[in-house]
């Protein structure tokens, strides 16, 4: 990968790198596995401290996964950690990256508040394009989505998607939400929605 996010493939196309990151057991791993047509290398290991009442498994270093989109456009998919005892990682995985999602599990109030310092490191990190996709959307009022708006002070050119990881279609307009605004961005000034 370059620092631009974009790299040549050998018969021409463009192999990109997308992060999807977000707050603990929001989605990321499921989101990865639900769309990547080669199997997902994990990095998940059993949790032995509180959030085991959550579930057993945490991402401690990635997830990878990869998505044709043509024959011209390769996406490669890096899920974070999202306990931030592993947020040196965040780091790593942001390099190069095109954007990113911001996945958030709608359904906790405390995902939320986790995000909100999360959005913070990665908007520190780099100034590309990201989407705010709000996992387990489902019964969410536009009111939601403009608290979601002001707690993480977004523009309004960042999208806000619902989003169900489980569901390949789901995913894929979440993906496609992400590329469009990075050809708006591309369209748009200097430091624009980010
Ligand atoms: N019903 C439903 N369950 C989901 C969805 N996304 C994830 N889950 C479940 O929620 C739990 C957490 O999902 P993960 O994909 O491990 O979350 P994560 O963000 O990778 O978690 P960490 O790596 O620990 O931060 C798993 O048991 C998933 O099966 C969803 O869209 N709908
Ligand atoms: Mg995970």
């Amino acid at each position: 990968m370059t620092t631009t996010g974009k790299s040549r493939r050998k018969h021409g196309g463009q192999a990109v790198k997308i992060v999807v990151t977000g707050p603990f057991s929001a989605g990321k791993t499921t989101l990865i596995r639900t769309i990547s047509e080669i199997t997902v290398l994990s990095t998940e290991k059993d949790i032995s401290d509180h959030t085991r009442s959550r579930k057993a498994e945490t991402t401690v270093a990635m997830d990878f996964g990869r998505i044709t989109i043509d024959r011209d456009l390769v996406l490669y998919l890096f899920g974070t950690p999202g306990q931030d005892r592993f947020d040196f990682m965040w780091e790593i995985l942001g390099e190069g990256m095109l954007g990113y999602i911001l996945l958030v599990d709608s359904s906790r109030e405390d995902s939320l508040e986790e995000a909100v310092g999360i959005l913070a490191a990665f908007r520190k990190m780099a100034r590309v394009p990201f989407v705010v996709a709000l996992n387990r959307a489902a019964g969410i009022e536009p009111s939601d989505e403009d608290r979601v708006r002001s707690l993480l002070e977004l523009s309004d050119d960042v999208p806000v998607v619902p989003c169900d990881a489980t569901d390949r279609e789901s995913v894929k307009s979440v993906l496609l939400a992400l590329l469009y605004s990075v050809v708006d961005q591309i369209d748009a000034p200097a430091g624009a929605g980010v």
